[in-house]
This record gives C-alpha cells, structure tokens and sequence, in this order.
C-alpha cells in the first residue's frame, strides 16, 4: 500500500513540475518502454466449459519454473470440483498431460476455486480446467504465454549462509585430508612421525588446489547456467519492429529479434493466422495517444510485413504489431516511427481508424465517448477505484443518436468487439476479446490440440460472443482484464455497427 502511494504522489509531482521535466520523464518513459515487455503477462480468460461459464485468471510467474496462480469464479453455484493441469499447448507433450490438481473451493464463496501450478517449461502452454458439477462435466482450456520475465537475486541472507557453508566445507576437506594422512593409522597415545606431518603437508596442499579447481569448476557452472537464464529472459522480451517507408507511404516492417536464435526459432514466415490476420498493426500517434490506426499488414517476401498507410498527419507513430508464431506464441513486435503527412487511400476491409482528443492526465477518468455516427458508447463502470491486478469484466455499452441501445451490432473480425488498453507511457499494450487476453490463435490450437490446422486466409477464430445466426449482436460488449499495474491507461473499444467500424476511447486511472 505504501508503494502504491509513493508511486502516485511521485506521478503528481512529476505533473506538478515544469513543462521540460515533463518532457524529460516522457522521452524516459519512452525509452523504458522499449526495453520492457508489453507489460501485461497475466492471463484473463472468460469462457464455457461444457454447461459451466468461467471467469478464469492465470498469474505468470516471473522465473520460470515458477508456480502460477490460478483462480476461477463460476457463474453458477452447480459447480463441485474443478481440476487443473499445465499442458503444452500443441504438439505431442498436449497429449500426455500429467495428473491434475484439485483447485479449492472457498469456504466463504462456493463459486470461486483457486491452485497453484508449477509451470516447469516456458513456451506456448495452456491450462486445462476440468469442471464437475451438478450437469455434468465439462472442460476448458486457457492458452497461457510462459515467459522468465526476469533473473531474481539471491536474498542476501541466503547467499551469506552458503558462502559460510562453502568456506567452511572447503577448509574442512583440507584439513580431514591432512589429519587422515598424518593420523589415520595412529594408536591411542602415539604422535605422528615426521615423515607422516610432511607428507600430510603435501597432501593438503594437494587437496587445496583440487578444491580450488572444484569451486572454479563450480562457480564456471553457476555463471553459465546464469547466463542461459538470462538468454532465456532476453529472448521473450518483446522484439524490435524495424521499419523503413518505400515509395513515398509503404511502411515495411520487420522483425529484428534479440539474436540469431530467436529469429530461428520464431520465424515470421510461419506465423499463423489471428483473427482473420497474420498481423494487426497498431499506429498510435504520441505523445497525446490522439490518433490510432488498427490496420492490418500483408505478408511479402522475408518474412516481412508491409503497408500502404493511408492518410495520416505527421508525428511519432508508437507502433504495437501483434503476431502468433507457429507454436501460438503471441508476440507483439514493438517500435517507433517518425512519419511526415501522409497522403494515401481510404481504409478498407477490417481496417480501422480513431481520431479524437489528446490524453490530459489533470481531466481523469472518462466513461462516456461519442462515436463517429453521431451514437455514443459508455463504459459501466463501478464508482469505486480501479486497483491493478484485480479481474474485472469490461462492460460497454453502444447507443444510437437518440440514447437507444444499437441494434444493428455486427461482428467485427468475427467477434463482438476489439479493445486495446494502452497505458500512456506506453508500456503496457494489451489487445483484448470478450473472451480475454489470450489469442485467438492459441485458443484454436488448445482446442484443436494441433498445430497446422489452420490455413492461411481462414478465419482463426471460432466466434466466441457471436450468435452463428444472421441476428444482430447485442448493444453491450464486455472485456475481462486486469490492469497490470498503477498508472494511466487509455482504452480503445472497437466495435462494428451498419458496416461501420466505430471506436470508443476511455481514460482510466489505475491507483
Ligand atoms: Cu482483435
């Protein structure tokens, strides 16, 4: 609680200060945020097992092997007892799952369960969750991305008691060595001839070099394995997007990964379908987060990715490029771009673009947006505070001029709705569905089991939200998510209504 507060009066100070420092602080944030992930590892999931519906929330943890923490709220009180197992999400290893655990059911609130699991491997995996219950059984499973976020230090008093136990190990060979040699056949009484002490002296010296050799050996070993670790960190930070502008508005980009192993092993010509697409590119203008583009890229030649941007005014473009390699590991490059005025062709297709004002920390929170169709989109929103790390549904609501509630709701991209929470400082960037922050990529491969099944071109995704029949959707669209840390966010909620894609935008403190 402290921390927090600390944190927030450091941001009102930072407000309160002048323009340049301001300036200082966000060109640091910036810089920080290319270095970091996107900030936002945890998994918020909502979805059906069988007849039961699951909020689900699956903590990663920092260092892999590491234990995640699972919860799970059921939207029913039928639910008896609910399994959960960590599994591989495609491939041989998502046939032969281990024993699951029992998750346990509250005492105080029978519809919430909650478990740890050890996830030994980092990867493309994906929690099963078995339900059992008053109709049956059912089974889910949630794509989990796990990824060593960071290398921990030793806590110091540990690393204090083990220097003092290598020391005192190390010492205490040479010193049985010697005693066995001048001693060892000694009878009660007798002293040791000269000839025994020498040669014991030899010994030790003998036994202190090969100690010496084996702390070598063993502080070689340590410093290797430390090092893996940390090319294993290095390796899941989110990649550099490299851009470079042909023919006047062609915006190229390529993904430059942190070394020759990473590009071998993710490689950009077998990334697999998302939602309709291999890439959804995000251009948001800064500083103010005023201008956002959802477009998406064609594959070209290389493993690259290219874009005939489409009028846009001049300014540094933050760029957030998602993609799915072929395991359903979601990845999004991340980059910059400095544009001149664009002058290009209108969007079409799923393409998608918001215009409107200028992020103002001073204004706060905002939960009402007008739409571009004169119709207006709300956010219902409790009073209370938002606090990070705390899964919550997203619920939004779309109004037509009058205030009515909008029937002409049609899928976009084959699902009820896209959002994407941005924090200011850009270092958090999380694209989201009504069925949470897993891709819909992953979550095809967790239910098929099997990479391969998609085709290029396809739709990845099985709607979730929406009715297979022709019938408008409903006005309302809903997000569970948790803000992965304080801070402000702006939240971008897109929906499609008569054709029209229309973007709501919301400003959020998280405390
Ligand atoms: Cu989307």
């Amino acid at each position: 609680m402290g921390r927090l507060d600390a944190t927030d009066a450091a941001v009102n100070k930072a407000r309160a200060d002048t323009k340049a420092i301001a300036t200082v602080v966000i060109v640091l944030a910036a810089a920080l945020s290319l270095r970091a992930h996107v900030g936002s590892p945890d998994v918020y999931y909502e979805g059906d097992a069988g007849p039961y519906h699951l909020f689900v929330t699956v903590r990663v943890p920092q260092v892999i092997p590491g234990v995640a923490e699972i919860q799970i709220r059921c939207a029913t009180n039928d639910v008896r007892a609910i399994h959960i197992v960590p599994m591989r999400l495609s491939g041989a290893g998502s046939n032969f799952p281990p024993t699951p655990d029992p998750a346990d059911q509250s005492k105080q609130d029978a519809q919430f369960f909650t478990g740890s699991l050890w996830l030994m491997e980092d990867g493309a995996l994906k929690v099963r969750v078995s339900v059992d219950g008053t109709k049956g059984k059912g089974e889910l499973s949630v794509p989990v991305a796990a990824a060593a976020q960071k290398t921990l230090k030793m806590e110091k008093p540990l690393g204090a008691l083990l220097s003092f136990l290598m020391v005192f190990l190390a010492v205490g060979m040479i010193f049985i060595a010697g005693a066995a040699v001048r001693e060892g056949n000694l009878g009660p009484g007798d002293t040791p001839a000269p000839a025994r002490v020498r040669r014991a002296r030899v010994v030790m010296t003998i036994t202190a070099v090969v100690v010496a050799g084996i702390l070598y050996l063993g502080r070689a070993w340590w410093r290797s394995e430390a090092s893996n670790y940390q090319s294993g960190v290095n390796f899941y930070k989110p990649p550099e997007a490299e851009t470079k502008l042909e023919n006047g508005n062609r915006l190229v980009i390529r993904a430059k990964g942190q070394d020759a192993e990473w590009s071998n092993d993710v490689k950009m010509e077998e990334v697999i379908p998302d939602h309709s697409h291999l890439m959804h590119l995000f251009l948001i203008r800064e500083p103010g987060l005023d201008r956002m583009w959802h477009l998406h890229p064609e594959r070209i030649a290389g493993g690259a990715f290219a874009q005939n941007l489409p009028s846009l005014p001049a300014g540094r473009y933050q760029i957030f490029a998602d993609v799915v390699d072929k395991d359903g590991f979601p990845w999004t490059l991340v980059g910059r771009v400095d544009l001149a005025q664009m002058n290009g062709k209108a969007l079409t297709g799923d393409d998608s673009s918001w215009s409107g004002t200028a992020v103002a920390p001073q204004v706060g929170d905002s939960t009402v947006s007008p739409l571009a169709d004169g119709g207006r989109m709300v956010w219902q929103r409790g009073a209370e505070p938002l606090r990070p790390n705390v899964a919550m549904n997203f619920k939004f609501m779309v109004e037509g001029k009058e205030g009515q509630p909008a029937k002409d709701m049609e899928p976009y991209m084959g699902m009820a709705g896209h959002a994407e929470f941005v924090s200011t400082d850009l270092s958090v960037f999380a694209h989201l569905h009504p069925a949470g922050s897993v891709s819909m990529a992953a979550l095809e491969l967790a239910r098929t089991g099997a990479a391969g099944v998609l085709q290029a071109g396809m739709p990845s995704a099985m709607p979730m939200s929406m009715p297979m029949s022709s019938a408008p959707l409903p006005p309302q669209v809903s997000f569970p998510y948790g803000f992965p840390r304080p801070g402000e966010y702006r939240i971008f909620v897109q929906i499609k209504r008569a054709g029209q894609v229309e973007t709501g935008v919301f400003d959020a403190r998280v405390q």
